[in-house]
Protein backbone atom coordinates (compact mmCIF):
# COMPACT_ATOMS: atom_id res chain seq x y z
CA UNK A 1 0.00 0.00 0.00
CA UNK A 2 2.41 2.43 -1.03
CA UNK A 3 2.47 5.78 -2.11
CA UNK A 4 6.05 6.74 -2.07
CA UNK A 5 8.20 6.89 -5.15
CA UNK A 6 9.86 3.94 -3.99
CA UNK A 7 8.04 0.36 -3.45
CA UNK A 8 9.31 -1.45 -0.43
CA UNK A 9 8.29 -5.46 -1.09
CA UNK A 10 5.88 -6.31 1.73
CA UNK A 11 7.99 -6.89 5.16
CA UNK A 12 4.79 -8.77 7.43
CA UNK A 13 5.46 -9.54 10.53
CA UNK A 14 4.48 -13.30 11.07
CA UNK A 15 1.02 -13.59 13.03
CA UNK A 16 2.73 -17.05 14.76
CA UNK A 17 4.34 -15.33 17.54
CA UNK A 18 0.40 -14.77 18.96
CA UNK A 19 -2.04 -17.21 19.78
CA UNK A 20 -5.13 -15.22 20.69
CA UNK A 21 -7.72 -17.69 22.36
CA UNK A 22 -10.94 -17.99 20.53
CA UNK A 23 -12.47 -16.41 23.89
CA UNK A 24 -11.41 -14.84 27.35
CA UNK A 25 -13.25 -14.87 30.34
CA UNK A 26 -12.05 -11.74 33.02
CA UNK A 27 -9.41 -11.93 35.12
CA UNK A 28 -10.42 -11.62 38.44
CA UNK A 29 -8.38 -13.18 42.12
CA UNK A 30 -5.90 -14.75 39.71
CA UNK A 31 -8.35 -16.81 38.00
CA UNK A 32 -9.88 -16.82 34.44
CA UNK A 33 -13.70 -16.16 35.58
CA UNK A 34 -16.75 -16.21 33.26
CA UNK A 35 -19.51 -13.23 33.68
CA UNK A 36 -21.71 -13.56 36.28
CA UNK A 37 -24.25 -10.88 35.22
CA UNK A 38 -22.23 -9.10 32.01
CA UNK A 39 -22.21 -10.51 28.61
CA UNK A 40 -19.87 -11.23 25.85
CA UNK A 41 -18.46 -8.95 23.05
CA UNK A 42 -15.87 -9.16 19.62
CA UNK A 43 -13.19 -7.56 19.08
CA UNK A 44 -11.95 -7.08 15.69
CA UNK A 45 -8.66 -5.74 13.75
CA UNK A 46 -9.43 -2.44 12.31
CA UNK A 47 -7.14 -3.08 10.00
CA UNK A 48 -9.22 -5.94 8.53
CA UNK A 49 -12.21 -6.07 10.06
CA UNK A 50 -11.26 -9.89 10.77
CA UNK A 51 -12.46 -11.09 14.46
CA UNK A 52 -9.93 -11.86 16.86
CA UNK A 53 -11.66 -12.73 19.92
CA UNK A 54 -14.43 -12.87 21.81
CA UNK A 55 -14.08 -11.04 25.08
CA UNK A 56 -15.86 -10.59 28.32
CA UNK A 57 -18.02 -7.84 29.25
CA UNK A 58 -17.87 -7.45 33.22
CA UNK A 59 -21.33 -6.54 34.96
CA UNK A 60 -22.24 -4.75 38.50
CA UNK A 61 -21.72 -8.35 40.30
CA UNK A 62 -18.55 -9.28 37.90
CA UNK A 63 -17.02 -5.39 39.11
CA UNK A 64 -17.67 -6.13 42.75
CA UNK A 65 -16.32 -9.29 42.87
CA UNK A 66 -12.99 -8.06 41.35
CA UNK A 67 -13.29 -5.26 44.24
CA UNK A 68 -13.34 -7.51 46.66
CA UNK A 69 -10.84 -9.61 45.68
CA UNK A 70 -8.72 -6.39 45.32
CA UNK A 71 -9.73 -5.26 48.36
CA UNK A 72 -8.89 -8.83 50.21
CA UNK A 73 -5.37 -9.26 48.34
CA UNK A 74 -4.44 -5.29 49.33
CA UNK A 75 -5.24 -6.14 52.75
CA UNK A 76 -4.06 -9.44 53.72
CA UNK A 77 -1.05 -9.80 51.18
CA UNK A 78 0.13 -6.56 49.01
CA UNK A 79 0.29 -3.81 51.04
CA UNK A 80 1.56 -5.50 54.32
CA UNK A 81 4.55 -7.57 51.87
CA UNK A 82 7.93 -5.83 52.22
CA UNK A 83 8.76 -3.34 49.52
CA UNK A 84 11.74 -5.26 48.68
CA UNK A 85 9.29 -8.41 48.23
CA UNK A 86 6.78 -6.45 46.02
CA UNK A 87 9.98 -5.42 43.83
CA UNK A 88 10.46 -8.60 42.89
CA UNK A 89 6.87 -9.57 41.24
CA UNK A 90 7.65 -5.88 39.64
CA UNK A 91 10.99 -7.13 38.20
CA UNK A 92 9.37 -10.62 37.06
CA UNK A 93 6.68 -8.99 35.10
CA UNK A 94 8.93 -6.33 33.37
CA UNK A 95 11.22 -9.77 32.37
CA UNK A 96 8.42 -11.39 31.21
CA UNK A 97 6.87 -8.17 29.06
CA UNK A 98 10.55 -8.31 27.24
CA UNK A 99 10.33 -12.51 26.57
CA UNK A 100 6.75 -11.88 25.26
CA UNK A 101 8.07 -8.61 23.49
CA UNK A 102 7.13 -10.31 20.23
CA UNK A 103 4.26 -11.60 20.98
CA UNK A 104 3.04 -8.41 22.60
CA UNK A 105 3.83 -6.15 19.36
CA UNK A 106 2.32 -8.19 16.90
CA UNK A 107 -1.36 -8.69 19.43
CA UNK A 108 -1.12 -4.86 19.73
CA UNK A 109 -0.68 -4.09 16.23
CA UNK A 110 -3.55 -6.65 15.33
CA UNK A 111 -6.24 -5.31 18.05
CA UNK A 112 -5.10 -1.45 17.77
CA UNK A 113 -4.09 -1.02 14.18
CA UNK A 114 -0.80 0.26 14.71
CA UNK A 115 1.94 -0.11 12.89
CA UNK A 116 4.51 -3.05 13.78
CA UNK A 117 7.72 -0.75 14.18
CA UNK A 118 5.46 1.22 17.04
CA UNK A 119 4.11 -1.45 18.84
CA UNK A 120 7.71 -3.26 18.60
CA UNK A 121 10.01 -0.33 19.23
CA UNK A 122 7.53 2.13 21.31
CA UNK A 123 4.77 0.60 23.65
CA UNK A 124 6.10 -2.71 24.19
CA UNK A 125 9.84 -1.34 25.56
CA UNK A 126 8.31 1.36 27.13
CA UNK A 127 6.19 -1.25 29.13
CA UNK A 128 8.48 -2.87 30.49
CA UNK A 129 10.26 0.07 31.02
CA UNK A 130 7.76 1.05 33.42
CA UNK A 131 7.71 -1.94 35.43
CA UNK A 132 11.37 -1.92 35.44
CA UNK A 133 11.79 1.46 36.71
CA UNK A 134 8.48 1.00 39.41
CA UNK A 135 10.23 -1.90 40.62
CA UNK A 136 13.46 -0.41 41.78
CA UNK A 137 10.92 2.22 43.56
CA UNK A 138 9.46 -0.12 45.67
CA UNK A 139 12.05 -0.58 48.61
CA UNK A 140 12.92 2.99 48.22
CA UNK A 141 9.92 4.93 48.53
CA UNK A 142 10.88 6.14 52.53
CA UNK A 143 13.79 7.96 50.39
CA UNK A 144 11.68 9.43 47.61
CA UNK A 145 10.52 12.69 49.66
CA UNK A 146 7.18 11.92 50.01
CA UNK A 147 7.27 11.57 54.03
CA UNK A 148 9.00 9.26 55.97
CA UNK A 149 6.01 6.79 56.00
CA UNK A 150 4.50 7.22 52.71
CA UNK A 151 1.33 4.32 53.00
CA UNK A 152 -0.58 2.91 49.48
CA UNK A 153 -4.26 4.49 49.38
CA UNK A 154 -6.08 0.73 48.69
CA UNK A 155 -7.74 -0.16 46.08
CA UNK A 156 -7.62 1.77 43.08
CA UNK A 157 -9.65 1.53 40.00
CA UNK A 158 -7.84 1.96 36.94
CA UNK A 159 -9.84 2.99 33.13
CA UNK A 160 -7.65 3.08 30.20
CA UNK A 161 -8.11 4.60 26.55
CA UNK A 162 -7.31 2.32 23.45
CA UNK A 163 -4.15 4.18 21.84
CA UNK A 164 -1.53 2.67 23.55
CA UNK A 165 -3.95 -0.68 25.30
CA UNK A 166 -0.58 -2.19 27.07
CA UNK A 167 1.63 1.12 27.77
CA UNK A 168 -1.10 2.65 29.34
CA UNK A 169 -1.87 -0.42 31.61
CA UNK A 170 1.14 -0.51 32.08
CA UNK A 171 1.47 3.12 33.25
CA UNK A 172 -1.32 2.84 35.59
CA UNK A 173 -0.52 -0.69 37.15
CA UNK A 174 3.51 0.03 37.49
CA UNK A 175 3.44 2.62 40.17
CA UNK A 176 0.10 1.63 41.82
CA UNK A 177 1.90 -1.96 42.52
CA UNK A 178 5.18 -0.74 43.80
CA UNK A 179 3.12 1.41 46.28
CA UNK A 180 1.48 -1.52 47.71
CA UNK A 181 -1.87 -0.84 46.32
CA UNK A 182 -4.07 -3.48 44.35
CA UNK A 183 -5.96 -2.78 41.15
CA UNK A 184 -8.94 -3.34 39.31
CA UNK A 185 -8.02 -2.09 35.76
CA UNK A 186 -10.98 -1.88 32.98
CA UNK A 187 -9.27 -1.75 29.17
CA UNK A 188 -10.84 -0.28 26.46
CA UNK A 189 -13.87 -1.98 25.02
CA UNK A 190 -11.92 -1.90 21.24
CA UNK A 191 -8.35 -2.84 22.27
CA UNK A 192 -8.70 -5.59 25.48
CA UNK A 193 -6.04 -8.22 23.81
CA UNK A 194 -3.20 -7.15 25.69
CA UNK A 195 -4.48 -6.92 28.92
CA UNK A 196 -5.53 -9.75 28.85
CA UNK A 197 -2.15 -11.02 28.13
CA UNK A 198 -0.42 -8.82 30.37
CA UNK A 199 -2.91 -11.05 33.24
CA UNK A 200 -1.47 -14.21 31.54
CA UNK A 201 2.17 -12.32 32.49
CA UNK A 202 0.73 -11.73 36.16
CA UNK A 203 0.16 -15.39 36.44
CA UNK A 204 2.95 -16.39 35.02
CA UNK A 205 4.87 -14.28 37.39
CA UNK A 206 2.74 -15.71 39.91
CA UNK A 207 1.65 -12.34 41.41
CA UNK A 208 -0.95 -12.97 44.30
CA UNK A 209 -4.43 -13.60 43.54
CA UNK A 210 -6.21 -10.56 43.39
CA UNK A 211 -3.22 -8.12 43.56
CA UNK A 212 -4.16 -7.53 39.88
CA UNK A 213 -7.58 -8.01 38.51
CA UNK A 214 -8.68 -6.97 34.90
CA UNK A 215 -12.47 -6.59 33.96
CA UNK A 216 -13.07 -5.95 30.17
CA UNK A 217 -16.44 -3.89 28.84
CA UNK A 218 -17.56 -0.89 27.76
CA UNK A 219 -18.32 1.99 29.33
CA UNK A 220 -20.64 1.14 31.57
CA UNK A 221 -18.32 -1.61 33.04
CA UNK A 222 -16.06 1.56 33.48
CA UNK A 223 -18.40 3.38 35.26
CA UNK A 224 -19.50 1.01 37.07
CA UNK A 225 -15.73 0.34 38.44
CA UNK A 226 -15.36 4.35 39.36
CA UNK A 227 -18.72 4.44 40.99
CA UNK A 228 -17.87 1.33 43.46
CA UNK A 229 -17.64 1.73 46.99
CA UNK A 230 -14.98 -0.38 47.47
CA UNK A 231 -12.26 1.83 45.24
CA UNK A 232 -10.55 4.36 47.31
CA UNK A 233 -8.89 5.84 44.48
CA UNK A 234 -10.27 5.77 40.85
CA UNK A 235 -6.89 6.29 38.20
CA UNK A 236 -8.96 7.41 34.41
CA UNK A 237 -7.46 8.26 31.33
CA UNK A 238 -9.31 8.99 28.24
CA UNK A 239 -11.47 11.77 26.64
CA UNK A 240 -11.91 15.25 28.65
CA UNK A 241 -15.89 14.56 28.12
CA UNK A 242 -16.00 11.31 30.13
CA UNK A 243 -13.40 12.94 32.80
CA UNK A 244 -15.54 15.35 33.30
CA UNK A 245 -18.55 13.73 33.73
CA UNK A 246 -16.27 10.83 36.44
CA UNK A 247 -15.14 13.63 38.41
CA UNK A 248 -19.05 15.09 38.40
CA UNK A 249 -19.77 11.31 39.57
CA UNK A 250 -17.10 11.38 42.27
CA UNK A 251 -17.46 14.47 43.96
CA UNK A 252 -18.35 14.18 47.66
CA UNK A 253 -17.40 10.39 48.23
CA UNK A 254 -13.60 11.33 49.38
CA UNK A 255 -12.25 8.92 46.54
CA UNK A 256 -8.67 10.69 45.37
CA UNK A 257 -8.94 10.78 41.53
CA UNK A 258 -6.40 11.76 38.72
CA UNK A 259 -7.28 12.39 35.29
CA UNK A 260 -5.30 12.29 32.09
CA UNK A 261 -7.55 13.92 29.50
CA UNK A 262 -7.27 15.12 25.65
CA UNK A 263 -4.75 17.57 24.17
CA UNK A 264 -4.56 20.18 21.25
CA UNK A 265 -0.91 20.70 21.59
CA UNK A 266 0.84 23.04 20.11
CA UNK A 267 4.56 22.72 18.15
CA UNK A 268 6.51 25.90 17.60
CA UNK A 269 8.48 26.45 15.00
CA UNK A 270 11.08 29.78 15.13
CA UNK A 271 12.66 30.92 11.96
CA UNK A 272 16.15 29.76 13.42
CA UNK A 273 15.05 26.10 13.52
CA UNK A 274 17.39 23.28 12.39
CA UNK A 275 14.40 23.03 9.48
CA UNK A 276 14.72 19.45 8.58
CA UNK A 277 14.77 17.98 11.64
CA UNK A 278 11.85 20.06 12.77
CA UNK A 279 10.00 18.60 9.95
CA UNK A 280 10.88 15.18 10.91
CA UNK A 281 9.52 16.43 14.78
CA UNK A 282 6.26 17.29 13.25
CA UNK A 283 5.84 13.96 11.27
CA UNK A 284 6.62 12.20 14.66
CA UNK A 285 4.19 14.41 16.53
CA UNK A 286 1.09 14.14 14.38
CA UNK A 287 1.26 11.05 12.12
CA UNK A 288 3.04 8.77 14.84
CA UNK A 289 0.24 5.98 15.53
CA UNK A 290 -2.69 8.03 13.25
CA UNK A 291 -2.42 10.63 15.51
CA UNK A 292 -4.05 8.92 18.19
CA UNK A 293 -1.79 10.71 21.01
CA UNK A 294 -3.06 12.60 23.47
CA UNK A 295 -0.25 15.32 23.60
CA UNK A 296 0.10 14.79 19.44
CA UNK A 297 1.58 18.13 17.87
CA UNK A 298 -1.97 18.63 16.19
CA UNK A 299 -1.42 22.21 15.61
CA UNK A 300 2.00 23.45 14.16
CA UNK A 301 2.64 27.37 14.82
CA UNK A 302 5.53 28.59 12.08
CA UNK A 303 6.85 31.47 12.06
CA UNK A 304 6.30 33.30 8.90
CA UNK A 305 9.52 33.60 6.80
CA UNK A 306 10.08 29.77 7.38
CA UNK A 307 6.40 29.09 6.57
CA UNK A 308 6.33 28.13 3.11
CA UNK A 309 9.30 26.20 3.06
CA UNK A 310 8.49 24.01 5.93
CA UNK A 311 5.03 23.18 4.85
CA UNK A 312 6.58 21.99 1.47
CA UNK A 313 9.26 20.28 3.16
CA UNK A 314 6.11 18.31 5.18
CA UNK A 315 4.38 17.61 2.24
CA UNK A 316 7.58 16.23 0.46
CA UNK A 317 8.19 14.02 3.55
CA UNK A 318 4.14 13.06 4.03
CA UNK A 319 4.45 11.82 0.13
CA UNK A 320 7.04 9.00 1.19
CA UNK A 321 5.11 7.46 4.38
CA UNK A 322 3.40 4.28 3.82
CA UNK A 323 -0.10 3.48 4.71
CA UNK A 324 -1.59 0.24 4.69
CA UNK A 325 -0.80 -3.31 6.56
CA UNK A 326 0.09 -2.65 10.51
CA UNK A 327 1.85 -5.81 10.68
CA UNK A 328 4.47 -4.85 7.49
CA UNK A 329 7.88 -3.48 9.17
CA UNK A 330 7.47 -0.76 6.67
CA UNK A 331 4.28 0.72 7.30
CA UNK A 332 4.45 4.34 8.87
CA UNK A 333 0.56 5.02 9.00
CA UNK A 334 -1.45 2.37 10.37
CA UNK A 335 -5.04 1.82 10.57
CA UNK A 336 -8.00 4.09 12.52
CA UNK A 337 -8.95 2.05 15.61
CA UNK A 338 -12.49 2.25 15.23
CA UNK A 339 -15.21 3.06 12.95
CA UNK A 340 -16.50 5.61 15.47
CA UNK A 341 -13.16 7.27 15.52
CA UNK A 342 -13.02 7.28 11.99
CA UNK A 343 -16.14 8.82 11.59
CA UNK A 344 -15.36 12.07 14.37
CA UNK A 345 -12.00 12.44 12.15
CA UNK A 346 -13.83 12.57 8.80
CA UNK A 347 -16.66 14.98 10.46
CA UNK A 348 -13.72 17.37 11.55
CA UNK A 349 -11.53 17.09 8.65
CA UNK A 350 -14.85 18.24 6.87
CA UNK A 351 -15.50 21.55 9.18
CA UNK A 352 -12.19 22.25 8.44
CA UNK A 353 -12.70 22.44 4.94
CA UNK A 354 -16.28 23.97 5.04
CA UNK A 355 -14.59 26.46 7.87
CA UNK A 356 -12.24 27.75 4.28
CA UNK A 357 -9.10 26.08 5.53
CA UNK A 358 -7.29 24.45 2.95
CA UNK A 359 -7.08 20.53 3.17
CA UNK A 360 -3.97 18.67 1.45
CA UNK A 361 -3.46 14.86 1.92
CA UNK A 362 -0.52 12.90 -0.04
CA UNK A 363 -2.10 10.86 -2.94
CA UNK A 364 -2.41 7.42 -1.26
CA UNK A 365 -3.73 3.83 -1.60
CA UNK A 366 -6.61 3.26 0.93
CA UNK A 367 -7.17 -0.35 1.32
CA UNK A 368 -10.69 -1.80 0.88
CA UNK A 369 -11.18 -3.25 4.08
CA UNK A 370 -10.68 -1.56 7.52
CA UNK A 371 -10.64 1.89 8.91
CA UNK A 372 -7.82 4.74 7.55
CA UNK A 373 -7.46 7.87 7.02
CA UNK A 374 -4.72 9.49 4.85
CA UNK A 375 -2.31 12.20 6.50
CA UNK A 376 -3.78 15.02 6.14
CA UNK A 377 -2.64 18.82 6.58
CA UNK A 378 -4.45 22.12 7.10
CA UNK A 379 -3.41 25.49 6.19
CA UNK A 380 -4.65 28.96 6.38
CA UNK A 381 -6.16 28.13 9.43
CA UNK A 382 -7.46 30.80 11.90
CA UNK A 383 -7.03 30.10 15.74
CA UNK A 384 -11.14 30.08 16.01
CA UNK A 385 -12.09 27.47 13.73
CA UNK A 386 -12.80 24.21 15.02
CA UNK A 387 -9.75 21.92 13.71
CA UNK A 388 -7.58 24.69 15.70
CA UNK A 389 -9.10 24.39 18.43
CA UNK A 390 -10.91 20.75 19.25
CA UNK A 391 -8.72 17.41 19.44
CA UNK A 392 -8.84 15.51 16.41
CA UNK A 393 -7.31 12.32 17.53
CA UNK A 394 -5.92 11.34 14.23
CA UNK A 395 -3.74 12.14 11.17
CA UNK A 396 -4.65 15.61 10.99
CA UNK A 397 -2.43 18.05 11.33
CA UNK A 398 -3.49 22.21 11.69
CA UNK A 399 -1.15 24.89 10.48
CA UNK A 400 -1.10 28.39 11.89
CA UNK A 401 1.35 31.06 11.53
CA UNK A 402 2.87 33.96 13.81
CA UNK A 403 5.46 36.78 13.55
CA UNK A 404 7.41 37.01 17.36
CA UNK A 405 7.40 35.15 19.96
CA UNK A 406 5.03 36.55 22.28
CA UNK A 407 2.34 35.75 19.58
CA UNK A 408 2.98 32.31 19.39
CA UNK A 409 2.83 31.69 23.04
CA UNK A 410 -0.61 33.73 23.42
CA UNK A 411 -2.02 31.47 20.38
CA UNK A 412 -0.51 28.22 22.09
CA UNK A 413 -1.88 29.15 24.86
CA UNK A 414 -4.74 29.99 23.40
CA UNK A 415 -6.56 26.11 24.11
CA UNK A 416 -8.90 25.14 26.51
CA UNK A 417 -6.04 21.96 26.71
CA UNK A 418 -2.76 22.13 28.59
CA UNK A 419 -0.73 19.06 27.66
CA UNK A 420 1.85 19.48 26.13
CA UNK A 421 3.82 21.21 23.55
CA UNK A 422 7.20 21.94 21.37
CA UNK A 423 9.81 24.38 20.37
CA UNK A 424 12.02 24.58 18.11
CA UNK A 425 15.11 26.88 18.06
CA UNK A 426 18.50 27.14 17.62
CA UNK A 427 18.81 29.13 20.83
CA UNK A 428 18.70 27.31 23.78
CA UNK A 429 17.40 30.24 25.68
CA UNK A 430 14.81 31.21 23.41
CA UNK A 431 14.08 27.30 24.28
CA UNK A 432 13.38 27.70 27.49
CA UNK A 433 12.19 31.47 27.96
CA UNK A 434 8.64 30.12 25.98
CA UNK A 435 8.85 26.80 27.46
CA UNK A 436 8.57 28.27 30.83
CA UNK A 437 4.97 30.54 29.64
CA UNK A 438 3.39 27.63 27.71
CA UNK A 439 0.77 26.09 29.94
CA UNK A 440 1.27 22.76 29.30
CA UNK A 441 2.37 19.10 31.59
CA UNK A 442 5.14 18.97 28.91
CA UNK A 443 7.89 21.00 27.08
CA UNK A 444 9.97 19.49 23.87
CA UNK A 445 12.75 21.52 22.82
CA UNK A 446 13.98 19.97 19.31
CA UNK A 447 11.90 16.95 19.23
CA UNK A 448 8.49 15.55 20.10
CA UNK A 449 6.49 13.06 21.67
CA UNK A 450 9.68 11.49 24.09
CA UNK A 451 8.68 9.22 26.98
CA UNK A 452 10.84 8.43 30.06
CA UNK A 453 9.20 6.39 33.15
CA UNK A 454 11.12 8.43 35.19
CA UNK A 455 10.12 11.84 34.13
CA UNK A 456 6.77 12.78 35.13
CA UNK A 457 3.60 13.45 32.69
CA UNK A 458 0.28 15.21 32.75
CA UNK A 459 -1.79 17.88 32.18
CA UNK A 460 -2.94 21.07 33.10
CA UNK A 461 -6.58 22.52 32.87
CA UNK A 462 -9.40 20.12 30.81
CA UNK A 463 -6.55 17.82 30.19
CA UNK A 464 -6.75 17.09 33.46
CA UNK A 465 -4.32 17.19 36.74
CA UNK A 466 -2.24 14.91 38.43
CA UNK A 467 0.77 12.77 36.91
CA UNK A 468 2.24 9.67 35.99
CA UNK A 469 6.17 8.70 35.68
CA UNK A 470 9.12 9.63 38.11
CA UNK A 471 8.19 10.21 42.22
CA UNK A 472 5.61 12.49 41.00
CA UNK A 473 3.55 9.64 39.84
CA UNK A 474 4.46 7.64 43.09
CA UNK A 475 2.96 10.19 44.97
CA UNK A 476 -0.59 9.95 43.48
CA UNK A 477 -0.38 6.41 44.84
CA UNK A 478 0.27 7.08 48.28
CA UNK A 479 -0.79 8.91 51.49
CA UNK A 480 1.64 11.49 52.24
CA UNK A 481 3.01 12.15 55.76
CA UNK A 482 0.22 15.23 56.19
CA UNK A 483 -2.73 13.30 55.06
CA UNK A 484 -2.69 10.51 57.13
P1 LIG B 1 -12.96 7.61 26.32
O1 LIG B 1 -14.10 7.43 25.41
O2 LIG B 1 -13.05 8.65 27.36
O3 LIG B 1 -12.69 6.19 26.96
C1 LIG B 1 -11.63 5.96 27.85
C2 LIG B 1 -11.98 4.76 28.71
O4 LIG B 1 -13.09 5.09 29.56
C3 LIG B 1 -12.41 3.54 27.93
O5 LIG B 1 -11.98 2.38 28.62
C4 LIG B 1 -13.93 3.66 27.97
O6 LIG B 1 -14.58 2.44 27.75
C5 LIG B 1 -14.14 4.16 29.38
N1 LIG B 1 -15.41 4.85 29.62
C6 LIG B 1 -16.29 5.36 28.73
N2 LIG B 1 -17.32 5.95 29.38
C7 LIG B 1 -17.07 5.82 30.71
C8 LIG B 1 -17.75 6.24 31.89
N3 LIG B 1 -18.89 6.93 31.84
N4 LIG B 1 -17.19 5.95 33.10
C9 LIG B 1 -16.03 5.28 33.17
N5 LIG B 1 -15.35 4.85 32.08
C10 LIG B 1 -15.85 5.12 30.87
O7 LIG B 1 -11.63 7.93 25.53
P2 LIG B 1 -11.06 7.17 24.29
O8 LIG B 1 -11.81 7.60 23.09
O9 LIG B 1 -10.95 5.70 24.57
O10 LIG B 1 -9.56 7.71 24.25
C11 LIG B 1 -9.22 8.85 23.60
C12 LIG B 1 -9.06 10.00 24.59
O11 LIG B 1 -8.10 9.66 25.59
C13 LIG B 1 -8.53 11.23 23.93
O12 LIG B 1 -9.25 12.34 24.35
C14 LIG B 1 -7.09 11.29 24.42
O13 LIG B 1 -6.54 12.59 24.43
C15 LIG B 1 -7.20 10.72 25.77
N6 LIG B 1 -5.91 10.22 26.25
C16 LIG B 1 -5.26 10.94 27.18
C17 LIG B 1 -4.01 10.52 27.63
C18 LIG B 1 -3.30 11.33 28.66
S1 LIG B 1 -2.02 10.65 29.35
N7 LIG B 1 -3.68 12.51 28.97
C19 LIG B 1 -3.45 9.35 27.13
C20 LIG B 1 -4.15 8.65 26.18
C21 LIG B 1 -5.40 9.09 25.74
P3 LIG B 1 -14.91 2.04 26.20
O14 LIG B 1 -13.64 1.94 25.48
O15 LIG B 1 -15.52 0.74 26.29
O16 LIG B 1 -15.80 3.09 25.68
Amino acid sequence: MAFSRFAYAPAPESRSAVNIRPSYGLFIAGEWASPLDGGHFKTESPSSQEVLAEVSSAGPEDVDRAVRAARRAYEETWAPMPGKERAKYIFRVARLIQERSRELAVLESLDNGKPIKESRDVDVPLAAAHFFYHAGWADKLAYAGLGPDPRPIGVVGQVIPWNFPLLMAAWKLAPALATGNTCVLKPAETTPLSALVLAEIFEQADLPPGVVNIVTGDGGTGATLVAHPGIDKVAFTGSTEVGKHILGALAGTGKRITLELGGKAANIVFDDAPLSQAVEGIVNGIFFNQGHVCCAGSRLLVQEPVAEGVVEALKRRLATLRLGDPLDKNTDIGAINSPQQLEKIRELAAAGEAEGAERWSPACQIPERGYWFPPTVFTGVAPGQRIAREEIFGPVLSVLTFRTPEEAIEKANNTTYGLSAGVWTDKGSRALQVASRLKAGVVWANTFNRFDPASPFGGYRESGFGREGGRQGLSQYLKGALDG
